[in-house]
């Protein structure tokens, strides 16, 4: 074991082919197979350290001392029974993402605190098994694993259920912009919305079929280097997602006026020849996928609503490293 903090950095990703729902809420077991590109621009440090003068663990969220909730305890749970110790754990995080507002913060976080843990508990693991750890904090955190374009295999256990990368460099010219609506916390969470999202919508299974539909055509578009075949899928996927938050009961949604707005500037782009799409996910946040060609023009007419510092530009990004002391 490491007597100083192992320090990894994990960037997010965003699901072209979404996960809603799980089949094991413990183990964190899909219902369905996803796929994501994993971004350049937003990412988490994390540095980790296992201390037998430790009573608790302890973590520091951007050094302010933060509860450990389940998704971190399970985690570090997981961590010290593969590696058979019982000690604490010492926990740094600086975060690069606008927490919690959509921008799969929690993906970033847990790929990098699953990353720290096992090298700290001294564990050598293969990235698909690191995978499996990542996944007991956080399921979008399985993808950040990898980098480009990764795919989530449900599985239907715990040692079934991991990431692969599926292409990493990306090939294609593929950007992501994100359109920031909101810096906040949501009122309703992925897990939460999820959960009622799979008991109540009557739609439920016909998602799941879809899903795994969208997911075989976006590889074969990603194969093919298809950018309109792989934004248009994304997009469908996307908006069938968003279906279950709406035909759940109560009804919810994570629009807002703004989102709307955002994916109706899309959809005019798109009337008027330019090739871009738009994904969401559990936040008001859209992200539109494009190519390098169409940037300026898209952000052009993003200006015309939104002002510059809600609009990032993000490129394929790369998988989990263990980094020196950020500091
Ligand atoms: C995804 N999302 O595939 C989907 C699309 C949000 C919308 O995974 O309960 O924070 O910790 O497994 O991973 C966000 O949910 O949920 C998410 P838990 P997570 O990226």
């Amino acid at each position: 074991m490491s007597d100083q903090l192992v320090w990894a950095r994990a960037h997010t990703n965003i699901a072209l082919v979404k996960y809603w729902g799980k089949a094991d809420a413990k183990l964190i077991i899909p219902q369905n197979s996803s796929l994501s590109l994993t971004l350049d621009h937003f990412y988490t440090d994390t540095g980790v350290q296992f201390d037998s003068q430790l009573s608790a663990d302890q973590l520091f969220i951007d050094d302010v001392l933060a509860p450990v909730d389940e998704k971190v305890a399970n985690c570090l749970a997981v961590v010290r029974q593969l590696a058979g110790i019982k000690t604490h754990a010492l926990i740094r995080s600086y975060n690069h993402v606008p927490n919690a507002a959509g921008l799969a913060s929690s993906a970033s976080a847990f790929a990098a605190l699953a990353t720290a843990a096992c090298k700290a508990a001294g564990l050598t693991l293969s990235k698909a098994e690191l995978s499996m750890v990542a996944r007991r904090g956080s399921g979008s955190a399985t993808r950040s694993i990898f980098g480009g374009f990764v795919e989530w295999h449900a599985g239907d256990s715990d040692t079934t259920s991991f990431a692969q990368p599926i292409e990493d460099p990306v090939q294609m010219d593929i950007k992501m912009i994100t359109v920031v609506l909101n810096r906040h916390p949501k009122k309703i969470s992925s897990r939460m919305g999820m959960q009622s999202s799979v008991n109540t919508s009557p739609y439920y299974a016909a998602w799941k079929q879809q899903a795994a539909k969208d997911l075989v055509n976006i590889k074969a578009a990603i194969l093919q280097a298809n950018f309109n075949m792989v934004g248009h899928i994304a997009e469908t996927n996307a908006m069938r997602m968003h279906a279950l938050t709406l035909s759940a009961d109560p009804s919810f949604t994570y629009f807002n006026a703004d989102s709307l707005e955002a994916m109706h500037i899309v959809k005019s782009l798109r009337e008027n020849g330019t090739n871009c799409y738009f994904t969401m996910d559990a936040g008001p946040n859209v992200k539109i996928i494009c190519q390098s060609k169409d940037e300026a023009t898209i952000i052009n007419a993003l200006y015309r609503h939104f002002t510059e510092d809600k609009i990032v530009v993000c490129k394929p990004g790369p998988g989990v490293t263990i980094i020196k002391d950020p500091r």
